[in-house]
């Protein structure tokens, strides 16, 4: 089951039929006890919509502020080796990737998150910009995976690697934080086999393509979500993003009207050009 947030407010879809979710916020959904119950008996009773096509999807997200895991793939632990080592920040990758600690960092408040077929951004004084393309928990006020949908940790590769401490700059700016284009409402573990599909086209053309698999995520969702939980407290529920496991070459960089596409199986595809 698939939870849309649109300009027309909530709808669920299954086996393509879409249905509205009325009288429920979104976040009134998200800390629902049973949010998967509750959609379930949306369908049951309710006519399909004939009006979702119409809707605009928006950004799934009303209070829900976005955090995101680091070095969670091998090859996001290669990649920050290398892009740090002069900055002789190569050994703290490495030993985040085998510590009992996940890393985690605040990636976005609720307000700049941007949906589905809308603009990222890379910084004005970044000269090395990357998508990350990463599975992301929508997890409830209680701790509790409630679903998944696909991200993008927009990230500034120079920033970040002249200096670790340099993350939250290189992280967190008006338009790196792309969610969407649904909630896969399912709070059992998705399969390793899940794939999550890269590319960023650039003039009509795939500039970069990637796939990986969750059977390479090395923590599992659940963990990074009870990390995350051990101290904070989501009264709207919040998302987690999980890592990226797909860099693509370092010499790569975005450019302004790179499409950026991420498919997750089970989710779709969320859709965003570069501003
Ligand atoms: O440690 C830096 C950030 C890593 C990250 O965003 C990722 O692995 O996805
Ligand atoms: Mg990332």
């Amino acid at each position: 089951m698939r939870l849309y947030r649109t300009t027309l407010g909530p709808y669920v879809e299954q086996d393509g039929r879409a249905y509205r979710v009325a009288g429920h916020s979104w976040d009134g959904l998200v800390t629902s006890e049973d949010l998967h119950g509750l959609l379930e008996s949306v369908v049951e009773r309710a006519e399909p919509a004939k009006d979702f096509e119409s809707a605009q999807i928006v950004a799934p997200v009303e209070s829900q502020d976005v955090w995101a895991a680091g070095v969670t793939y091998y090859r996001s632990r290669s990649a920050r080796m290398e892009e740090s080592k002069d900055a002789g920040g190569g050994s703290f990758y490495d030993r985040v990737y085998v510590a009992e600690r996940p890393e985690l960092f605040f990636k976005s408040p609720a307000r700049d998150v941007v949906g589905h077929l809308a603009a990222v951004r890379i910084r004005r004084d970044a000269k090395w910009s990357v998508p990350e393309p990463e599975l992301t928990l929508l997890i409830n006020h209680q701790g509790r995976i409630v679903g998944y949908t696909a991200g993008n940790d927009m990230s500034s590769r120079d920033i970040e690697g002249e200096n670790p401490l340099y993350l939250p700059q290189a992280k967190v700016y008006e338009g790196s934080c792309a969610l969407g284009p649904c909630v896969l409402v399912d709070s059992s573990l998705l399969p390793a086999t899940t794939t999550i599909d890269f590319k960023i086209v650039r003039d009509g053309q795939v500039e970069f393509g990637g796939t990986t698999t969750l059977a390479e995520l090395k923590r599992e969702p659940a963990l990074l979500a009870e990390y995350l939980f051990r101290e904070n407290k989501f009264p709207a529920g919040c998302f987690l993003m999980t890592g990226t496991g797909i860099v693509p070459p370092d010499s790569f960089t975005l450019r302004s009207g790179d499409e950026v596409q991420i498919t997750i199986d089970g989710i779709g595809t969320l859709v965003n050009w570069v501003g």
